[in-house]
């Protein structure tokens, strides 16, 4: 006997002119999502974030395991070990551990060992992926497409929260091992994938020149 399945009733269809449009003022609306590095210590409601987070829920997985967890911090003492934590590592990283051509590739960007906002902003997302699991709560299943359905987790989650109003910076310390301790995560199942920044950009937030530099259609697309 198959599976149940349900008809599709929440499809939109929309007149062509009127797709073209909504990509277009889609386009427009991400083209203004930048990557920052100085955040305001505004708050931000809880509500906000967990909408956002049901949005990165919603992303398409392997088998629909759904193979993420997502730690949602605002308590500043965790921020605070965090940013220690972090900036230690990206020391060593800056004084040779990146080596000379990684290096280079950052130097339009301005980066350095400085993880201010770390501490500063009002939200850190600590995204984990996870080896077992299932779509029910104790499932202990393989996990398939892992990095791949993270990463489509993360995508949804950044454009939630540009949508919603906030600035981000996705940031990956390395090794990212610390979140695993710092969130109180289980190792054998859960590695961290992913820190999300999350809040108001500070009055003198920046943005570097570099990353103003998209690649033209020609350049990502081709059509056959
Ligand atoms: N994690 C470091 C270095 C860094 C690496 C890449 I690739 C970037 O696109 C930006 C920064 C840091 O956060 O400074």
């Amino acid at each position: 006997m198959s599976e149940q399945h349900f008809p599709l009733t929440d499809f939109i269809e929309y007149p062509q002119q009127q797709m073209l449009q909504r990509a277009t003022q889609n386009l427009q609306e991400l083209k203004r999502r930048h990557s920052i590095r100085k955040f305001s210590s505004r708050p931000v409601p809880q509500a906000i974030i967990e909408q956002c987070i049901l949005t990165a829920g919603s992303a398409p997985s392997g088998a629909n395991h759904q193979p993420w967890h997502f730690v949602a911090i605002s308590d500043l003492q965790v921020k605070s070990q965090i940013r220690c934590e972090a900036e230690a590592l990206e020391q060593a990283f800056y004084d040779g551990r990146a080596g000379e051509e990684w290096l280079d590739a950052l130097k339009p960007l301005g980066t350095n060992a400085d993880k201010a906002y770390l501490q500063q902003a009002p939200w850190l997302i600590a995204v984990f992926s996870q080896k077992r699991g299932g779509v029910g709560e104790s499932d202990d299943k393989t996990n398939y497409y892992v990095h791949e359905s993270v990463g489509l987790a993360c995508g949804f989650l950044i454009q939630a929260l540009h949508h919603a109003g906030l600035a981000t910076l996705t940031h990956t310390p390395k090794p990212m091992s610390f979140l695993t301790r710092i969130c109180n995560r289980n190792a054998d199942n859960e590695r961290p994938f992913m820190l999300i920044v999350a809040g108001y950009p500070a009055d003198d937030a920046t943005i570097p020149a570099h990353a103003l530099k998209k690649k033209q259609l020609e350049q990502i697309c081709s059509f056959v």
